[in-house]
């Protein structure tokens, strides 16, 4: 007589569906996947490619005066100026396509957004070195919420004392929104890489207290 197989479906391993915390313990980054569909992502990217005023940044690091091979743009509900790296930025007025975007982030995160600072990334030979957004303008525990168009990249967070890696890829259209504890626990990074060819528009809507 054959041996009878006992199928139990249910405990089969399933993958969660966005969204859901990558983190897993000292902090919440949630990651919600793409909140776009296709056509209105691929409007958004060009958009955004297009139209914002987008400039090299400068910083001051060990007293060196750098200028990054990333362009950004700094946006705000006023002329708020944002200091970091040793550089103020004043920010720019939204554009009604900037606040839309921004209206939906703050319907997945439940967080109310003042301004934005925008990350252009030519390629793959572009980056972000690892870095806690805790600076004092933003308060702790802050919730950044952080908006993907274009290519994808692969975002990496690190645990400050454990040294432990978390990796989530960042889809076109994708959202992605750090709370809680983590710019306390927690370090981030966008990763060099030869793969990505294409450009990557990053959004970061934070809370700045002024
Ligand atoms: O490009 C990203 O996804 C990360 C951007 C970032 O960490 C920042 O602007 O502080
Ligand atoms: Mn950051």
């Amino acid at each position: 007589m054959a041996e009878q197989i006992d199928f139990d479906l249910g405990d089969s391993p399933q993958e969660d569906s966005p969204p859901y915390n990558i983190l897993p313990y000292d902090g919440e980054t949630i990651y919600h996947g793409s909140i776009y569909g296709e056509i209105d992502a691929d409007q958004i990217y060009h958009y955004l490619l297009g139209e914002i005023p987008w400039k090299h940044d400068e910083a001051l690091i060990y007293g060196k005066h750098i200028i990054t091979a990333r362009k950004i743009a700094w946006y705000g509900d006023k002329d708020y100026d944002y200091t970091y790296s040793g550089r103020t930025r004043t920010a720019l007025t939204w554009t009604p396509e900037l606040l839309k975007i921004k209206e939906l982030a703050e319907q997945h995160s439940g967080v109310v957004y003042n301004s934005c600072l925008l990350n252009l990334y030519a390629d793959g030979s572009q980056g972000m070195a690892w870095h806690s957004d805790d600076e004092k303008c933003l308060g702790k525990d802050t919730s950044i919420a952080s908006l993907s168009f274009g290519a994808e990249r692969r975002f990496d967070l690190r645990h400050k004392a454990r040294r432990e890696k978390i990796s989530q890829q960042l889809e076109h259209g994708s959202l992605i929104v750090m709370q809680g504890a983590t710019q306390t626990n927690w370090q981030h990074q966008i990763a060099k890489t030869k793969k990505v060819t294409t450009p990557r528009v990053n959004l970061t809507f934070r809370t700045m207290q002024f």
